[in-house]
């Protein structure tokens, strides 16, 4: 176990102008996966999220609702925070981009860069994209019909008196740092993307704006107000103090930096894996070790859009915690969604056939029909017998239980730890369909009905037991509460000083434990549509 290396994860910081929906929660979700994975392996975990208050679009919406924007930055942002409640997210903070420690903080970034030179006051001619507020290279620019990769809308022409953060005069060094990481920016394809930008040139950026007030004002300049980016990037950084190593903050928090994972959706990758690495190299802070950008949830094919208004919304997906319950959803999220780079369409349907075949007859079958039967024949006590030397099945060259299942556990850990959280469920899942096929190949529920086979059924139950014992540990991360109600039934609650590979091995519930009937998913009705 990694006892106490610290582990820093990220998830973006969500606009307030927008209702929480499915593509917020699905990647904090991940995030959340990942955290609690991390922690059950021992790992100091700091998981940040949060809101990004600041802004045109910010400023547009409070105009348009006739409120402050701090009015409905505080509105919005606290209904993200309770909507993120509903999700049971583990994260450790909260960072808002309207907080004083995060203003103050970024402030002292950006003297710094001032007073190095990497931040200069020059002007500015560019292609740009009003809705998402980002310039387009004029390469760029021309490849897209001069309209918004996002919207479709016309790209506008605009000029700008401005601050510029010299992005330019990181080419090479960014050049030399994604050849010796090649896996900085996950999945690869991604990598590739922003690769084959960057060669085309980097220009500097614009890092303040004088079209709107509501931000952060440049020091010595308030006119000046540092674009809605710069601030909001910034956030990884602030939250841990790091603008100032003598803070208190900075004691207590700079040892997470740098962040294992800063987990986005495909849309800001630019800014993340290449102004950011950036701006750290100007403030002379480490490198991330990894940008994953997930594509997005799509509803029949199509984007989703406020526009179309087809979200899965925060009431449709509570629709779906009273029908199949939240660890449900969040297996869901965990195993189908769009982690690579195709996008994943959100079919109710294909919820229903993953809930049924995965939890309902795999899963919480196993775990129903094992305690079932040890309550028949062993009174609802962990039977005595020597598992340690028994194959997984009849099949020749069947690997004994206890090398199984440590294989499976670390395989597990190790595909928790590189993200790749599908795989991570999929390789615990088949320590029950082992158990599964145990069961199917043996029927002890037949051998039991002659007294003289009782000590061959107790191994065999004795098998399932610690089988579904262990694969319930190693999907806590994923299904926290139906695991452990199953490991409760199971008489073997995950002990705070274990680490999961400890908390995994073979042998660990012991012969005599009680063990109460549990069936965690049930049977629900298909949708109709
Ligand atoms: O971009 N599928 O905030 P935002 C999957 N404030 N994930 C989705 C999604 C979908 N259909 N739609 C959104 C911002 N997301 C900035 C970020 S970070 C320094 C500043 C998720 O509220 C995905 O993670 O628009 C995406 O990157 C994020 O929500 C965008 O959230």
């Amino acid at each position: 176990m990694s006892r106490s290396l610290p582990a820093y994860i990220t998830t973006p910081i969500y606009y307030v102008n927008d209702r929480p929906h499915i593509g917020h929660a699905y990647t904090t979700t991940l995030c959340d996966v990942w955290a609690r994975a991390m922690r059950l392996d021992g790992r100091d975990v700091f998981f940040l999220t949060g809101t990004d208050e600041h802004g045109l679009k910010v400023e547009k919406s409070a105009k348009e609702r006739g409120i402050t924007p701090q009015a409905l930055a505080d509105e919005n942002s606290a209904e993200f925070r309770k909507v993120m409640g509903l999700f049971g997210l583990t994260n450790d903070d909260f960072i808002r981009t309207t907080e004083p420690r995060h203003e103050s903080q970024v402030k002292q970034f950006v003297e710094k860069l001032l007073a190095s030179g990497d931040i200069y006051l020059g002007e500015f001619v560019g292609w740009y994209d009003e809705g998402q507020e980002e310039y387009i290279t004029d390469t760029r620019a021309k490849e897209l019909d001069y309209k918004s990769a996002i919207s479709g809308k016309p790209l506008v022409r605009a000029t700008e008196k401005n601050y510029y953060f010299r992005l330019s005069a990181y080419q090479a060094r960014l050049e030399a740092f994604f050849a010796a990481n090649p896996r900085f920016v996950r999945p690869a394809g991604r990598f590739n993307e922003v690769l084959g930008r960057v060669r085309e040139g980097l220009q500097d950026v614009p890092v303040t704006r004088t079209n709107f007030t509501w931000g952060i004002g440049m020091p010595n300049a308030p006119e000046h107000v540092i674009y809605v980016w710069i601030d909001a990037l910034f956030n990884y950084a602030t939250a841990l103090g790091l603008a100032d190593g003598s803070s208190a903050l900075a004691k207590d928090r700079a040892r997470f930096w740098p962040p294992e994972y800063h987990v986005i959706g495909k849309e800001i990758l630019w800014f993340h894996a290449v102004i950011w690495p950036a701006l750290l190299m100007a403030c002379d802070i480490a490198m991330p070790k990894c940008v994953y950008a997930h594509s997005f949830w799509i509803s029949n094919g199509q984007k989703m859009s406020k526009s179309l208004g087809n979200f899965i919304d925060l009431p449709t997906i509570e629709s779906y915690f009273a029908k199949y319950g939240l660890d449900a959803w969040r297996w869901y999220m965990a195993t189908q969604g769009p982690i690579g780079t195709q996008d994943a369409d959100f079919s109710p349907k294909h919820f229903h056939e993953v809930y049924t075949a995965n939890l309902v007859n795999t899963f919480a079958n196993c775990a129903s029909r094992t305690s079932s039967m040890i309550e028949k024949y062993f009174a609802g006590a962990m039977p005595t017998a020597d598992t340690s030397s028994m194959p997984t099945s009849n099949a020749s060259g069947a690997p004994i239980w206890s090398a199984f299942t440590a294989h499976s556990a670390s395989k597990t850990l190790q595909h928790y730890a590189d993200f790749e959280l599908a795989e991570a469920a999929d390789t615990a899942l088949s320590i029950v369909r082992s158990v599964d096929l145990l069961i199917n190949e043996t029927a002890p529920f037949k051998l039991a009905k002659d007294p003289a086979n009782l000590p061959r059924v107790a191994q065999i139950l004795a098998a399932c037991a610690e089988g579904v014992r262990v694969a319930a540990v190693l999907l806590t991360p994923i299904m926290p509460t139906k695991c452990a109600e199953v490991l409760a039934a199971y008489g073997s609650p995950i002990e705070a000083s274990d680490g999961m590979l400890a908390a995994a091995r073979w042998g660990g519930l012991k012969a005599g434990t009680p063990i109460a009937k549990c069936a965690p998913f049930m049977r629900v009705d298909a949708p109709t549509t």
